[in-house]
């Protein structure tokens, strides 16, 4: 079972993030990954086969430092557990996303997303919606709206978390038969996959309900 962690702070996410994985490792994993945004709008991401404590030594081989962030531990669905399968997942070098779930409609929409130019690196179904999301980006210019739009199109399970460069305060996450909850700061907020992995940042939470979709806006 896969495990999801985001935040979006005043200060640096890229320990809450870890301890957050750490946290979900219980739950079974091959893989675990990151993508922070960093204070210049640049997306950072980090993945590697095997245990969190692996990411974590890539990450401090090579800090991903930021105040917006996202991490995921995977249990390959869709596409063997590699490093270019694990989550995050990106469309261009500008938005990331990590995913839980199924995504059944995943080859219809491949096929077109192909046909509209986009390139695919991996063999899962999450990067279809990474794609799905930045194509409907580029028409509404909105992480939210994009997001919205994009979950219309989808068939299957899924919570996800989204970050984009250009909108470097929003984490932007939604869930339909796959749970996600909101972990509530001052100055801060966090999403999992299971609130567990927040109990060291906060204990107040609320729980995303069935075709949720909803967007952390930092205090920065
Ligand atoms: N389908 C995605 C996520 C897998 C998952 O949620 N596992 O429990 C993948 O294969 O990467």
């Amino acid at each position: 079972m896969c495990g999801i962690v985001g935040a979006v702070s005043e200060r640096d996410v890229q320990g809450i993030l870890l301890e957050g994985l750490r946290r979900l490792e219980y739950r079974g994993y091959d893989s675990a990954g990151m993508a922070v945004i960093d204070g210049g709008s640049v997306t950072h991401r980090a993945r590697e086969v095997g245990k969190v404590a692996s990411l974590a030594e890539a990450i401090e081989a090579n800090p991903l430092t930021g105040h917006l962030g996202i991490a995921h531990t995977r249990w390959a669905t869709h596409g063997e557990p590699s490093q270019i399968n694990a989550h995050p997942h990106m469309s261009g070098d500008r938005l990331a996303i990590v995913h839980n779930g199924i995504i059944e409609n995943y080859q219809e929409l491949r096929d077109e997303l192909k046909t509209d130019g986009f390139e695919f690196t991996s063999q899962t179904d999450t990067e279809v919606v990474a794609h799905l999301i930045e194509q409907y980006y580029r028409k509404h210019n909105n992480l939210y709206d994009a997001v919205k739009a994009a979950i219309a199109r989808l068939r299957g399970a899924y919570a996800l978390a989204v970050v984009h460069a250009d909108e470097p305060d929003h984490l932007v996450v939604c869930r339909e038969g796959s749970p996600l909850v909101i972990g509530v700061g001052i100055g801060e907020n966090f999403i999992a996959s299971d609130q567990l992995a927040l109990l060291p940042v906060t204990d107040r939470f609320m729980f995303l309900e069935e075709g949720d979709i909803a967007t952390s806006v930092g205090t920065r």
